[in-house]
């Protein structure tokens, strides 16, 4: 099976739409998030349907579909949120968790004078997203550029009083990566 980006367009379209819902900026469609991130999905719908075609099922294959399971529906089915990668203050209720030795973060080369002398920076978003794998970083660095890969070492800095959380679709996330901690491929 392709990813969702191959074979339906459009469903990528409103993803991208619900992720910029849901992570940075709820009021394009007039609704808010709470403490936790999660929307309403009935009022998600009808801010959506403004733009695009949609309904709850096309709503669950998206989130059910979703090669990363970027999204999430509550217990009773009423409420979504975002799993990770909000730049919105919300407490996704991420588990702090111990993490591997090793994790990876891809970047763009652009950017690796910067990130040298300051370290990862969150930029926009909440935390800083390691990668479990260095394929994955390498995805995630290909959309910035030419790709660069960070091996993070977090089993250092867990140990140095850092704290790590995965998130429910599992993207490791941190405050800060200091320099110190990271070395290039
Ligand atoms: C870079 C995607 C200069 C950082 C992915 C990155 C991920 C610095 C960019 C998720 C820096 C921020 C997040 C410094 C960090 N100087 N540049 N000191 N510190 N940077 O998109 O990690 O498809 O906010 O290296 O899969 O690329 O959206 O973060 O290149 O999980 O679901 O600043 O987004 O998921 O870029 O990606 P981003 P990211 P989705």
């Amino acid at each position: 099976m392709g990813t969702m980006k191959e074979t339906t367009p459009d469903l990528t379209r409103i993803s991208k739409y619900i992720s910029l819902i849901l992570r940075h900026k709820p009021e394009v469609i007039g609704i808010q998030l709470d403490a936790h991130g999660w929307a309403d999905v009935n009022a998600l719908l009808a801010g959506i349907s403004k733009k695009y075609p949609i309904n709850w099922d096309i709503l669950d294959e998206i989130v059910g579909r979703d090669e990363k399971q970027r999204y999430s529906f509550s217990e009773d089915g009423t409420k979504i949120r975002a799993n990770q990668g909000h730049s919105v203050q919300v407490d996704v209720e991420l588990t702090l968790t111990e993490p591997p030795e090793t994790l990876f973060h891809g970047t763009a080369r652009r950017f690796a004078a910067s990130i040298e002398a300051q370290g990862l920076l969150p930029r926009g978003r909440l935390y800083v997203h390691l990668s479990p794998d260095q394929e994955t970083a390498e995805k995630v660095g290909r959309r910035h550029g030419e790709p660069m890969i960070y091996l993070v070492d977090a089993g250092r800095m867990h140990r140095d009083g850092y704290r790590f959380y995965l998130s429910a679709n599992g993207v490791w996330l941190t405050k800060v990566v200091p320099a110190a901690y990271l070395k290039h491929l």
